[in-house]
């Protein structure tokens, strides 16, 4: 496979751009090698700029429901750009945006549209402290929540990757705010609300953990977590920045059914443009500006591009409800092909072959995976044409767009793999 192009920006790159890349895990750390230089994507494929495809299971890290530029997402793109790019002024879009996540999300009443995931988390944590009164947060080893400075405490995705302990720069008065247990404990967390239960503004859950890798929660996890904020009077934040739109209409809260006070999500909302939003209680979110005293604002916040491509991304989800059985027959079937050595954990169209031939239930399991043959599958399957993300910890991502023959190319690869 010739990727001399990719190379020679690579090293470009690296003059120009910290480690050459727009945001760590994106750089090979953790597999080694060169990034590939995209050039372009279509339906299940990407392509780079020397002209080699791959089936894509990155999905830019979890937006692309339906794969790489769904022509209802670019209709609804063209139209937008007619009429212009940003007016820092409210559009009708964002209401009709708005509305469809409350309607596939009942527990968001009201809903605040911001630029990510991270700005949706920041902001959804102060607002739990500042409804509360409390300062401490609960979140659990492994996951991620963006880079919000209280939250890199144990943290997953490219944090986990680049086995960074703890972030430089957060100052230790902000971390300290911040209980980290072990995912898929609720013993720990009895024990930690039995200590500190009157302190406690918010836990902050992925409720399928994706910055990991895949790890779904255990029955009763979830509806542990529920029952005990209500009965300390904390607040319960899903972090469904991954899950929201993808594993149902209403994300996890749906296919589990249950009801969290807050709700951060992006990723699948913004159908590949940048966005995020965090809802709740109508109680509770009243009290953001220029309703209540705990602000919040944002120049590019309910970007007209954005929020057309996450409008007609809802729309598609709302008439097509029969994706999500689809999506989970297919990545069962290619789950059902998980490489010798390794455990497939999946939940939906989530999934991460582990290797190791333990289960793997919390970051401390993930973390016994064989990274170095980790590192070789990646590899082996970029060179047979599969674009994993290039990290252990991180969750792989089906599409609608995904073929028959992608699966049988890639169950045939990985099977092919020796550890
Ligand atoms: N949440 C994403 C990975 N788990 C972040 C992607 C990125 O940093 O580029």
């Amino acid at each position: 496979m010739n990727t001399g192009k990719s190379q020679a920006l690579y090293e470009r790159a690296q003059t120009l751009i910290p480690g050459g890349v727009n945001s760590p895990v994106r750089a090979f750390r953790g597999v080694g090698g060169t990034p590939l230089f995209i050039a372009r994507g279509d339906g299940s494929r990407l392509y780079d700029v020397d002209g080699n495809s791959y089936i894509d299971y990155v999905g830019s890290w979890g937006p692309l429901l339906f794969g790489h530029r769904p022509a209802f997402v670019i209709d609804a793109l063209r139209e937008v750009l007619e009429t212009g790019t940003s007016f820092g002024a409210p559009t009708e879009r964002e209401l009709e945006l708005a509305d469809e996540i409350r309607q596939a999300m009942p527990s968001v009443e009201l809903v605040r549209l911001v630029n990510s995931g991270t700005e949706a988390v920041m902001s959804a944590l102060r607002l739990a402290r500042g409804f509360t009164g409390r300062e401490l947060t609960v979140k659990f080893e492994g996951c991620y929540h963006g880079h919000v400075d209280s939250l890199l405490v144990k943290a997953g995705s490219g944090v986990a990757t680049l086995g960074i302990p703890d972030t430089a720069g957060v100052p230790d008065q902000f971390a300290a705010t911040t209980i980290a247990l072990p995912y898929n404990d609720l013993d720990r967390l009895e024990d930690t609300f039995r200590a500190h239960g009157a302190r406690i503004a918010a836990v902050i859950v992925e409720p399928v953990a994706g910055n990991m890798g895949c790890v779904p929660p255990k029955p009763g996890f979830l509806e542990g977590i529920r029952a005990l904020t209500a009965r300390h009077g904390a607040l319960l934040i899903f972090d469904e920045v991954m899950t929201g739109f993808r594993l149902a209409r209403g994300g996890a809260q749906e296919l589990y059914g249950i009801r969290p006070d807050l709700t951060t999500m992006g990723k699948v909302m913004g159908g590949g443009l940048p966005i995020g939003a965090y809802g709740g209680r109508r109680d509770i979110m009243s009290r953001i500006a220029p309703l209540g005293p705990i602000y919040q604002a944002g120049t590019l916040s309910g970007n007209p591009l954005a929020v057309a491509a996450g409008l007609a991304m809802l729309r598609h989800i709302k008439q097509n409800p029969g994706i999500y059985r689809d999506l989970d027959e297919k990545t069962a079937r290619l789950c059902a092909a998980a490489p010798p050595g390794s455990t497939g954990n999946r939940a939906g169209s989530m999934f991460t072959f582990f290797f190791t031939d333990r289960p793997v239930t919390d970051y401390e399991t993930a973390k016994r995976s064989n990274l170095d043959q980790f590192r070789r599958f990646f590899h082996w399957m970029l060179e047979r044409g599969v674009y994993l993300a290039p990290s252990q910890f991180e969750a792989a991502f089906m599409s609608t767009a995904h073929t028959a023959a992608d699966i049988g190319a890639t169950a045939e690869a990985a099977a092919a793999f020796r550890p």
